[in-house]
């Protein structure tokens, strides 16, 4: 019998797919969906200290192959996003959740993670480091100097479990240089990959762009993004310490390519572009065409093939 169970750190969960932060998760009304869905977890959209409106719409368009987007990291501020989880763990002790959190200047992070180290949270917190859309802030995990005072800045209060949501890198000497970096400090996971920073479309009917903030520049999700994916997590998983787990997002369309992202190493997937496109329902089809892949392929838990990508 296949089942869907994963794990990360000592935490369990009943299936490996959840949200992407930014994707259904914005109010309590649609976190609750998606704990009422059939994905085996959850995160919030990326809180900061204050709440913020975001950028100027259109923000948001769906793309033949995915979509492009310029939010512009609104939420409504760590503290709706606290207090709801801490709601929900009394509620559902046995469903550990995740919490996203991102500064709008690198001072932020320390004091958002004494926020959620002060508070009853008992789940798993990610750092956003990777946001691409705020107009004049470039994604902080580009720049690896700031990246490290930043975890160093955290990890100096926060003793709870975390990781941090990574752009998508390019170069493997890049990945060398993160690794080194991650490596040092006490992550218990990271989530490659955010979207495809700063991409652009264009209406062949209007030769408009396609959103409005930043001259149509946006984040590219969707099947666009997938070989991209495997290959950050693949390169992550090879270069990590074994203890850091990874949460593989980035163009799962079907459950051929959860399946893949587990083979690269993936404990847990993460849909943002086919759960803005196709709603809730989606957790359900990708579990059950991934029940029958690792069928196919005679695998009964995730452990059968995770990180056992074949190379010629
Ligand atoms: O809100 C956004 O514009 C946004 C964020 Br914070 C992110 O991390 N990734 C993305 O594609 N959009």
């Amino acid at each position: 019998m296949v089942n869907l169970q994963t794990q990360l750190g000592h935490y369990h969960f009943a299936n490996v797919f959840m949200n992407a932060s930014g994707v259904h998760c914005m109010t309590t009304q649609e976190l609750d969906e998606v704990a009422a869905s059939g994905a085996g977890t959850l995160v919030t959209k990326t809180g900061t200290l204050e709440a913020r409106a975001g950028n100027p719409e259109p923000r948001f368009a769906p793309l033949q192959l995915g979509t492009i987007n310029s939010m512009g990291l609104p939420n409504q501020g760590i503290d709706y996003y606290l207090d709801y989880a801490i709601a929900f763990q009394a509620k559902h002790p046995e469903q550990p959740i995740f919490l996203s959190v991102a500064g709008m200047k690198p001072e932020d992070f320390p004091v958002l993670a004494q926020k959620i180290e002060d508070s009853a949270f008992t789940g798993l917190t990610e750092f956003n480091l990777s946001c691409p859309n705020v107009p004049g802030k470039p994604q902080i995990a580009y720049d690896f100097d700031t990246t490290r005072n930043i975890l160093q800045a955290i990890f100096a209060i926060f003793t709870k479990p975390a990781g941090v949501k990574l752009p998508p890198y390019f170069d493997l000497a890049q990945f060398d240089e993160v690794a080194a970096i991650l490596n040092d400090f006490p992550l218990q996971f990271i989530n490659s990959i955010n979207s495809l920073g700063n991409g652009l479309f264009i209406d062949p009917a209007t030769d408009t762009v396609l959103i409005k903030p930043k001259g149509g520049f946006g984040g590219i999700g969707g099947q666009y993004a997938k070989p991209i994916a495997l290959a950050n997590v693949r390169a992550f998983r090879q270069r990590l310490r074994p203890e850091i787990a990874i949460i593989g997002t980035g163009g799962v369309t079907t459950g051929r390519d959860a399946y893949e992202l587990i083979l690269c190493g993936a404990s847990l997937v993460s849909v943002g572009s086919i759960l803005a496109t196709e709603g809730i329902g989606v957790f359900d089809r990708l579990s059950q065409e991934l029940t029958a892949e690792m069928a196919a392929k005679g695998k009964n838990t995730i452990a059968d093939f995770q990180g056992q990508l074949k190379t010629l």
